[in-house]
């Protein structure tokens, strides 16, 4: 079998967004009264912003009305951080190993739990380097079902086993896995179930390394 698509998560592979998604959660909990530290944040990377609230609340009560409010002014702060993104949020290495990729004719795809993906994709210039980009709209069901992933796959025309997820998030590995997947752990969160890990992501990876590790 021959690996021929590789799919990367955006927050914490391709870019750090997940300062600016702490940042907004961050200024509604205090607006709210409702304590929340960087290591809460760290249970957020790669769910949904819903799934991301039900977490932040801890099982806090609140109504739909109140809960879609408090998800319009997260992103609202979010989108305003957005702002600021430029090419130079790219993390090390990324430009390096998708041209490389490319070069070596593997199919890319972009698998983000974020409705924001494609504007964060615009700010970085990385947009048209994918074939197909999935995200926050794609899918319903979100990380760590393999919903998504799956969804990607079938645009990139490979079955999953075709195809390696690079993620930085458990949910993220989890999903990938359910899809039957190769899996790349990237970044500095423990992740302990891949079938390759990375601490140091993108730049301390050569797409050859990754084939001759993951193609049996
Ligand atoms: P939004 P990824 C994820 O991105 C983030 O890691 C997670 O913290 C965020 O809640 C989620 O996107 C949804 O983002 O509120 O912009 O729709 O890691 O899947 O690229
Ligand atoms: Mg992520």
């Amino acid at each position: 079998m021959t690996i021929k698509a590789f799919i990367f998560d955006l927050d914490g592979v391709i870019t750090d967004t997940a300062e600016f998604h702490f940042r907004s959660w961050k200024q509604l909990a205090e607006e709210e009264g409702i304590a929340f530290t960087r290591e809460d944040n760290e249970q957020l990377r790669g769910v949904s912003r819903r799934e991301s609230l039900n977490r932040m609340l801890k099982g806090r009560p609140i109504d739909e009305a109140t809960a879609q409010n408090w998800m319009t002014r997260k992103n609202d702060y979010y989108r305003a951080y957005l702002q600021e993104i430029t090419p130079e949020h790219v993390l090390p290495g990324v430009v390096t190993f998708l041209d490389s990729a490319a070069s070596a004719g593997i199919k890319l795809g972009l698998g983000s739990a974020s409705k924001n993906a494609r504007d964060v994709l615009e700010r970085l210039n990385l947009i048209d380097r994918f074939d197909a980009i999935g995200d926050g709209f794609s899918v319903v069901n979100t990380k760590p079902a393999p919903d998504l992933f799956i969804w990607v796959a079938g645009r990139l025309g490979f079955p999953p086993n075709e195809g390696v997820v690079f993620e930085d998030a458990e949910a993220g590995i989890d999903a990938a896995l359910a899809g039957g997947f190769y899996t790349v752990g990237v970044g500095h969160s423990v992740i302990t179930h891949a079938h390759m890990v990375s601490p140091g992501g993108l730049a301390d990876l050569t797409v050859e390394g990754v084939l001759a590790k993951l193609n049996k």
